[in-house]
This record gives structure tokens, sequence and C-alpha cells, in this order.
């Protein structure tokens, strides 16, 4: 069996329409009630509404992404009890609606994070950027979160600093508002008020504690999950390391082995994304699927570059650090193996051709995406075909 091929949506307002995820060779899509406000519950009928929206193009929602969290589970406050309560209710919906996979994060406030959202590739098309000096030079300057100092060494914050007195005012401008870009599928970008008042509720809350946070969640939903037939698949930490003093507990192989171990189920798993994973060189991507090839529920395929002080850029999905032959030879056994097609979205694509005049979500144009989408299916059709006897299947589309 093949991958399932999808693409990311973020629903009718998308400037990449559900034709265009089509004809770039999609099968289904991934998409989330964006309106619905984080913590409600989803309506069966807001979830039929779009699947039939979806199907009616010839696609099908093959993976939620996301079913958010809210920060108060998160730190175990406040309306916690009542937003558990409302997630299970949710995950009832849309198991009731047909739905099989959910995707979720456990990032404490903010979502992916990246300094900057256009940098320019050699070839002159745009990608998703992570500089380290400079994101520490508007933690310190731009944000000026109080007591962030502690968290870099003298030499961090000396680059920093010559960093930060080179850039325009323009640049300024710039690595505050890509820094600072609002959750996926929102036009809202956080304020610096917001932020600054969001992480002092995180003050007290460690990596540990935050990680018992996640196991009672996830104690209180996979059992439901499973009761529905769903699948939960956590999105790893992106960066894979605390940022702004925020603890993460999602960034390492041994953190999933953690979440994987506090609640046994096929329905507690991975969506194993290796442009997060793969951002810190001690992930060992192909070992990592080995091990936890019975709890990977959904696949980002994206690979990133990065250098000795901490930076990294998005690659094309078959450059960059991450063995993408290695990933998708092992993807290809595993589902021989276990005899399923596990969905796959090619994360992000850089932004290119006719889209670098165009309005997108960062990461979210259509021509880059459907360029990673076709060189991941030429590779893995090509793995495929040369693990199986010549005669078992002669056509893509078959
Ligand atoms: C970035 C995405 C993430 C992901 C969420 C899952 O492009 O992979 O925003 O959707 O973290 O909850």
């Amino acid at each position: 069996m093949l991958m399932e091929q999808t693409m990311r949506w973020f629903g009718p307002n998308d400037a990449v329409s559900l034709k265009d995820i089509r004809q770039a060779g999609c099968s289904g899509v991934v998409t989330a009630l964006h309106h619905i406000p984080v913590g409600d519950v989803w309506p069966v009928d807001e979830i039929s509404k779009r699947k039939k929206v979806i199907e009616e193009e010839g696609l099908t929602w093959t993976v939620i992404e996301s079913l958010p969290v809210h920060e108060d589970i998160k730190k175990q406050n406040g309306g916690y009890l009542q937003y558990i309560e409302n997630y299970k209710t949710s995950l009832r919906n849309v198991a009731a609606c047909g739905l099989k996979v959910v995707t979720y994060n456990f990032m404490p406030i903010l979502d992916w994070l990246r300094t900057d959202v256009s940098y320019t590739m050699p070839d002159g098309s745009k990608a998703l950027y992570f500089e380290r000096s400079a994101f520490i030079a508007f933690d310190l300057f731009l944000l000026k979160r109080p007591g962030a100092e502690k968290d870099y060494t003298e030499e961090e914050i000396k680059k920093a600093k010559a960093r930060f007195a080179k850039m325009s005012e323009a640049e300024k401008e710039k690595l505050f508002r890509n820094t600072m870009l609002g959750l996926p599928g929102s036009d809202e970008a956080f304020t610096a008020e917001q932020v600054l008042t969001a992480l002092k509720t995180y003050e007290g809350i460690n990596a540990k504690q935050l990680q018992q946070h996640l196991f009672y969640f996830l104690k209180q939903v996979v059992p439901v999950a499973e009761e529905c037939g769903l699948q939960m698949a956590i999105h790893p930490d992106d960066p894979p390391y605390p940022v702004l003093g925020l603890p993460r507990v999602v960034s390492t192989e041994q953190d999933a082995l953690d979440i994987i171990r506090s609640v046994p189920s096929p329905a507690n798993g991975l969506c194993f994304c290796t442009g997060s994973f793969g951002a810190r060189a001690d992930n060992h991507l192909v070992s990592m699927i080995q091990r936890f090839s019975d709890n990977i529920h959904f696949l980002h395929l994206r690979n990133t570059k990065r250098d000795e002080e901490g930076n990294f850029y998005e690659a094309d999905h078959l450059a960059g650090d991450t063995d993408m032959y290695a990933i998708m030879k092992e993807v290809v056994q595993l589902m021989k193996r276990r005899s399923i097609s596990i969905p796959m979205r090619p994360d992000h694509g850089h932004q290119m051709l006719d889209d670098l005049d165009k309005t997108t979500y960062p990461g979210y144009s259509a021509i880059g995406r459907l360029r990673g989408l076709a060189e991941l299916r030429g590779l893995e059709w090509g793995v495929y075909r040369s693990l199986s006897p010549v005669n078992e299947k002669t056509n893509f589309q078959d």
C-alpha cells in the first residue's frame, strides 16, 4: 500500500482551493474548523458541513489538523476539567462523522516559530528560517521578556546585540512580525502584551509538570478516542527545544516514548514530523520510525538544514539534513508489514514561481507544496516498486 497523499487546507478562505489540491495529486485534505474558538465543542453539523464541501470536490477529509488543546488544559487550571470534557465530546462528534485521525500539539501558547518566513534561497524562492541570534535579539530587545538574559550565554547575548545593531528599522519590524505570527489558520498576529501576559501564566510550570498535564489529558481522552475508533497523533514541538523560557515536552525520542507509554493504546500516537524532530541532530529519525512504528498515525514530510549555531532553514523536501530516501524506505516497509496506508502531507514548501506574488499562509503556498509532494510521491513509488515483485503493480494510479 502507498501513503495517502494529502495537503493541508485552511478552509474556505484559503487562497489555495480544494481543486488546486486535487490537481496536485492528492486524494485527501487535512483541515480543521478554525472558526471554532479553542476549547469549544465541535458540533456535528459544523463537521458534516465541512466534510460535505470537501467531498463535493472529490476529496476526503483524511486528518483533522488540529483539534487544539486549550491553554487551561496545558496549565491544569481555570476551566481545564470542562475543556477536557469538551474535547471528549468533540472526539465523539468527529468520529460520528466518520473521521479517523486527530492531530494536536502540546506547545504552550505558540505553535511553530520562525524568525523569517520569507528567507530568500539562492534560486529566488522563499523559505522559512529560524535564526538563533535574531530570535535572541527579538526576545531581549523587541519582546523585552523579563529575565530573558538568564536563558542565554554571554556569548549569545553579545552576538544578538551585534545582530540587532545591524538591523534596519524595517528589518526589526519584519523580525517582530514574523516571530509573532498568529496560530495556524488565523490572520491575527500575537501582540507583545498578549505573549508577555500569557508567559506569566506559565511561571512555575516546568517541563516535568507540563508532561504530567499532558499525561493527565491523555488518560482522559485516549480511552474515548479508542472507543470510537479514532487515532490521536501528537505533533512535535517546533523548534524542538525550549523557547521564551517555556517548557517543551514533545521534542525528543525519549519524549515520544514517554507519551506513548503514558497510556498504552493504538489510539495514542504520533504525527511524525520529520521537519520538527529533524531540527535536532540528536533525533535519529529512521530509528525513531522503527521504534514507534505501531503508533505513527500521520506523517509530515519536510527537510531542514541546520548549522552548528542552531540556525535552520527549510530545505527542499529531498535536500537538507534528513535522509528522505532512508525515511521513505522505512515507511514503505512499515506500511507493507502492517498492511496499512499512513496519511502523509508534504509539510511546508518554498514560495516560488507565480506564488511569489500571492498572499498565502507562510509555508503553505500551492506550487512549492506541489513540488514537494511530486518529489516525495516519485520517491515513494520508486522505493515501493524496488521492494515489490516486478509484476505486482504497474501503474501509480492502479
Ligand atoms: C506547521 C504545522 C503545525 C501543526 C500543529 C499541530 O506547519 O505542522 O502548525 O499543525 O502544531 O497541532
